[in-house]
């Protein structure tokens, strides 16, 4: 069974489930499709018909669905295949995870995209309507408190909800990548989520996570 995704490949969020796939090793059963955010193809109705909020990636099943939200892919995958690794095995582990991962999306991964959107040149003005820079700003500061927040926990622990890799660390590599992608270091004080980080770029899900499958097609 082969399935889609609509990702752009260098985004923080398609990021997110690139690395759940290859985590799962499911890379084989799925097909890239290129979404040109740049373009603003996401909001294209065409595209919207897919999925209503516009956004990137959005996972397609053979009989049609199509299932939107990182956690909600990943979510999809760990059912689909294989032993749960990436959401938990315990309902405590789940409980756990889901809120871990939650929170690095409230504190780090969501405030870094308004950030993005509302304080940088963004997409470009044919796709950024509308910015409100100051609010840009504060989310910024919002995410570099997240980053502080998240240093504080692997200072207890190896990862960021329990003890071995799960969603939540996929979660805040995301948040990670786009900080890098704007420009926005982790503060020199905060040794535990850089040791942490540099340790996570070396799996190979990470590592690899731009050329685990060439696109099946253009959507320009
Ligand atoms: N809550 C969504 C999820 O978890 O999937 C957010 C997805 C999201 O914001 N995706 C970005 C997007 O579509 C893709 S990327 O920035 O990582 O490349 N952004 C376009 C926009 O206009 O918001």
């Amino acid at each position: 069974m082969i399935m889609k995704i609509h990702d752009w490949p260098t985004g923080p969020y398609p990021a997110r489930v690139r690395i759940a796939l290859a985590e799962k090793n499911l890379q084989s059963r799925v097909q890239f499709v290129t979404v040109n955010l740049r373009k603003g193809e996401h909001k294209k109705p065409d595209f919207l018909a897919k999925n209503y909020s516009g956004t990137l990636p959005v996972l397609e099943l053979e009989d049609g669905t199509f299932i939107a939200e990182c956690t909600a892919i990943t979510e999809y995958l760990e059912a689909l295949d294989g032993p749960p690794t990436l959401t938990g095995r315990t309902p405590r582990e789940k409980g756990v995870i889901h809120m871990m991962s939650k929170r690095a999306e409230l504190e780090l991964l969501d405030p870094i995209s308004v950030y993005f959107h509302h304080a940088t040149p963004g997409l470009g003005p044919d796709v950024e309507l509308y910015q409100n820079p100051e609010w840009g700003f504060r989310q910024r500061d919002k995410a570099l408190r997240g980053m502080h927040y998240f240093d504080a926990v692997l200072k207890q622990q190896p990862f960021v909800a329990t003890e071995t890799f799960s969603m939540a660390d996929i979660t805040v590599i995301g948040g990670l990548i786009f900080a890098g992608l704007v420009e926005l270091p982790i503060p020199a004080e905060c040794e535990a989520l850089q040791a942490w980080y540099a340790r996570m770029q070396e799996r190979p899900s990470v590592k690899n996570r731009l050329s685990i499958s060439a696109p099946a097609m253009a959507a320009d």
